[in-house]
């Protein structure tokens, strides 16, 4: 299965989509967590990223489409994947298309999760308490809210008419919003 998960900062991404990854054994590619390694590794990538995710931006497409198009031609994810944050662009979808396209591959799901902002705000200042992640602030937090409704959350609508996107409630706890997850990947996949 050749999947992506959306949703605004904060919706829970991160979270069901190891859970998903585990459930299904394919790897789940986290755009935002390879930055981060590079930043705590400073390596060139590293520097080249770290004031762009300090104050919420995006990282360039033409950045970000290598490292993903790098990714997937690992053995790995010869089988299948799921997408943690990428694409976020319409740039990025593009890319997407080529790189499936000279994979001969097709993408089979487009999930979700729809949340209500002031929740994810709370959701990512109490993860800034306990892991102290640089973007965490409440100032960079707006700027990721803006950025990702300007950029990213037009992203819906394309996969929507293609038929590929399927939306689950976010709310609640995390095992409440995996039951969901997999209740829409159980009708998707049977
Ligand atoms: P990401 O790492 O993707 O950050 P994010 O969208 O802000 O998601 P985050 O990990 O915070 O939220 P999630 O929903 O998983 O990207 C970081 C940065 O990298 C971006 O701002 C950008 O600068 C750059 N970047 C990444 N990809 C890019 C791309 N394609 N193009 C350009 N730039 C890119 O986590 C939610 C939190 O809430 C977790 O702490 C979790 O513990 C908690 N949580 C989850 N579910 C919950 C629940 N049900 N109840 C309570 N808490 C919950």
């Amino acid at each position: 299965m050749r999947m992506i998960i959306l949703g605004p900062p904060g919706a829970g991404k991160g979270t069901q989509a190891t859970r998903i990854a585990e459930h299904r054994g394919i790897p789940a590619i986290s755009t935002g967590d390879i930055f981060r390694t590079n930043i705590k590794n400073e390596t060139d990538l590293g520097k080249q990223v770290k004031a762009i995710l300090a104050t919420g931006g995006y990282v360039t497409d033409e950045i970000t489409n290598d490292i993903v198009r790098d990714r997937l031609t690992k053995s790995d994810a010869a089988a299948g994947f799921l997408l943690d944050g990428y694409p976020r662009t319409l740039g990025q979808v593009d890319a997407l298309d080529e790189m499936l396209t000279d994979q001969g591959a097709r993408l089979d799901l487009v999930l979700e999760l729809v949340v209500q902002t002031d929740e994810v705000v709370e959701r990512l200042l109490v993860r800034a308490q306990e892991q102290g992640r640089a973007d965490d602030t409440e100032d960079v937090i707006r700027a990721r809210m803006s950025k990702y409704a300007e950029e990213t959350a037009p992203l819906a609508q394309v996969y929507s008419e293609r038929g590929l996107l399927r939306q689950v409630d976010g709310m609640g706890s995390v095992d409440e919003v995996a039951a969901r997850v997999q209740e829409a990947l159980d009708t998707r996949t049977n």
